[in-house]
């Protein structure tokens, strides 16, 4: 009898608790219909929050590790403004790490395991990082391709319903503009200088072009994500529709560099209203993602490097947040 009844309880406390489920789904589905914002203390699936923060973290991790390549230019600068414009660009990439890490830790989810998984690669960053900067105009191939891209990718992230997640893009998206400013105004520069920056030039971008349309992710036939993303609203386009957006906005600018885009399958195609493009060699991105580009081995140790040295700072801060809580308290 005592069993029955026990049995009995239980089943109507996991009823009970279906019924609270189904009414929490209801209104998050709601919520993303009507376009309001999820915030962090509102129920959301468990699914939900997984890919947020894996999005999130990888994109996280690709702001920190993408300080590197031009980090590696700051010493060679040809001038003192071009300097302290880099330097100022690369703390924003900083920023925007800690900008989105922070919004990861909304969701329950600490820095320091977001990063020990970066360091033991559990974690991806954006493919477009395992590429070396060779010359000084692959700085602004970076700028205007790379932070173009970004650009493309990320407006419409300000619109991502998880409420945390689209207000840091406002801010990394004004600070991205500026980045592509200058990359596109400092590869003008040499565009229209000697002929042997010019060719600086051409050659930064023959070699950024294609890495640059991977960043958008695989075709969106093979894009495992995206369909349930979009259904979330945290992306609003696929990967391939922001590739053919980033694809017409470059090729005028292109022209007005005075450069060439890497690809004689590039031409406008009136009837579609877009420019057709080349095929992606997609076996050489899944091959950086797995690790096999030019740089992984390298970006990971330096940063592996930089996290351990960075050790002191860490403790020197939680030690003096904690001397000044007890005085507080
Ligand atoms: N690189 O199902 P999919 C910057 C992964 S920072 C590496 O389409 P999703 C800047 C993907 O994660 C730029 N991995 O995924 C910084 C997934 O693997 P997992 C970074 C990639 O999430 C400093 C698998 O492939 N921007 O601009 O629907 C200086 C299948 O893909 C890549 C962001 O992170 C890639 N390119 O769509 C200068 C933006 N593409 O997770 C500039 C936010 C795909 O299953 N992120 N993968 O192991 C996004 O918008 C989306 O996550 C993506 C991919 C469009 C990147």
């Amino acid at each position: 009898m005592a069993t029955a009844a026990a049995h009995r309880t239980t089943a109507e406390a996991q009823d009970a608790e279906a019924e609270r489920t189904a009414a929490h789904e209801a209104a998050f589905d709601a919520a993303v219909a009507a376009d309001e914002r999820i915030e962090p203390r509102d129920w959301m699936p468990d699914a939900y929050r997984a890919s947020l923060v894996r999005q999130m973290a990888q994109h996280a991790h690709s702001e920190i590790i993408g300080m590197q390549p031009e980090a590696n230019w700051i010493t060679r600068a040809p001038s003192l403004r071009r300097k302290a414009i880099l330097m100022a660009k690369v703390q924003d990439e900083a920023g925007h790490g800690l900008y989105l890490y922070s919004a990861a830790e909304t969701l329950g989810t600490g820095r320091e395991e977001l990063l020990d998984k970066l360091h033991s690669g559990r974690q991806k960053y954006s493919s477009i990082f395992n590429y070396p900067t060779l010359t000084w105009a692959d700085v602004g191939a970076i700028g205007w391709l790379v932070d173009g891209a970004a650009i493309t990718n990320q407006v419409p992230l300000c619109r991502c319903s998880y409420g945390p997640y689209a207000r840091a893009m406002v801010r990394i998206c004004k600070e991205e503009s500026f980045h592509q400013r200058q990359g596109y105004e400092l590869l003008l520069h040499l565009s229209n200088g000697t002929p042997e920056q010019h060719a600086m030039a051409q050659d930064a971008v023959d070699r950024w072009w294609w890495p640059s349309l991977m960043m958008f992710g695989p075709p969106d036939d093979e894009s495992a994500h995206s369909a349930q993303s979009m259904t979330w609203k945290i992306k609003r386009h696929s990967n391939d529709e922001l590739r053919q957006r980033f694809v017409d906005i470059a090729v005028p600018q292109a022209e007005a560099l005075g450069l060439t885009l890497p690809d004689p399958d590039l031409r406008w195609n009136e009837e579609r209203g877009h420019h057709d493009f080349g095929a992606i060699d997609w076996d050489e991105f899944w091959d950086v993602l797995k690790g096999n580009g030019p740089c992984n081995e390298q970006r990971i140790s330096q940063r592996r490097t930089a996290h351990e040295e960075g050790a002191w700072v860490r403790e020197a801060a939680s030690a003096y947040a904690a001397k000044h809580g007890k005085a507080a308290a």
